[in-house]
């Protein structure tokens, strides 16, 4: 378990506080009840929003600081799993998860499941904000702009073994590149058609299709805001926690039988926007969920 406290990719503060938040909301306990061996490292110590000047470049905000970030992190977690760990990644926010998945990637094939209201696949050139929380998912896969940029690629990430699980909010650039992509896209239609268990049971047949492991990425705004209000971009219609729960224990049974979770981030949780840590707790229940915590 390593806290990432960063907010730079969002531009919006109380992000940073995410780790604490799920921290505070249960984490220890539940992974206990759980039964998973475990060991909190801490958090790393990152620039804080409160400590830079405004970015000047609007294409994509505070970009140099989130490539150190990027650099210190994928070290960190490609020497966590060197070392046989499953890495439990608290952000934060979701530009987190370039650093993320550059370490788990680094010394072979990953597949990744994305579950995310949005698609995360816009560049500094098609972000309509310039916040590179919106991008993490194009870095990696070194598309667009990124192409010149390869502290943000992860290696051994291939698009076809790739997916986005509960999208429900994609910018005109972005849903036309994933639309040509070999990304596969399961948007809430598709989960509402055919089941959350069904279609988390698909994404993980794709992603690991020739593949020996797994990232996942949970944005906690993959919720439905009245589940998950501590969100700095909430997009109503999004899966319950119930659902979730349902999608994180499949990725758990999934990972007893063959051993395919090789890493895991847990992002986006704001307590400033919270409830009383409402989604600090969901997010702490979730991530011990997806390690096999089960009620009995
Ligand atoms: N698509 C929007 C953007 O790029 C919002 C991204 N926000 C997220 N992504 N929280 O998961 O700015
Ligand atoms: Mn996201
Ligand atoms: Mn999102
Ligand atoms: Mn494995």
């Amino acid at each position: 378990m390593l806290g990432v406290p960063f907010a730079l990719g969002a531009d919006r503060h109380g992000v940073d506080m995410g780790p604490s938040a799920i921290r505070y909301g249960g984490l220890s306990a539940a992974l206990d009840t759980a039964g998973v061996d475990y060991t909190d490292v801490g958090d790393l110590s990152l620039p804080t929003l409160q400590s830079q000047p405004a970015s000047t470049d609007a294409s994509a905000k505070y970009l140099d600081a989130i490539a150190e970030m990027t650099d210190t992190l994928a070290d960190r977690v490609a020497t966590e799993i060197a070392d046989g760990s499953v890495p439990l990644v608290l952000g934060g926010d979701h530009s987190i998860a370039m650093g993320t998945m550059r370490g788990a990637a680094q010394t072979s094939e990953l597949g990744v499941i994305w579950f995310d209201a949005h698609g995360d696949y816009n560049t500094p050139t098609t972000s309509p904000s310039g916040n590179v929380h919106g991008m993490p998912l194009a870095a990696a896969h070194g598309y667009g702009d990124f192409a010149e940029m390869p502290w943000a690629t992860a290696p051994n990430v291939a698009e076809e073994n790739t997916v986005i699980v509960g999208a429900r909010s994609l910018d005109a650039d972005e849903r036309a590149v994933l639309r040509e992509s070999d990304i596969s896209v399961f948007t809430m239609e598709d989960i509402d058609k055919r089941g959350i268990g069904p279609v988390t049971d698909e994404a993980l047949d794709i992603a690991t299709d020739g593949v020996d492991d797994v990232h996942v990425s949970l944005d906690l705004d993959w919720l439905d805001p009245d589940d998950a209000p501590g969100v700095g971009t909430p997009v109503p219609g999004g899966v319950t926690y119930r659902e979730a729960h349902t999608a994180m224990e499949r990725v758990a049974d999934r990972d007893a039988a063959e051993s395919v979770l090789r890493s895991l981030d847990i992002v986006e949780v704001n307590p400033i926007l919270d409830q009383r840590n409402t989604t600090g707790e969901r997010a702490a229940e979730l991530a011990a969920s997806a390690f096999g915590k089960r009620i009995l």
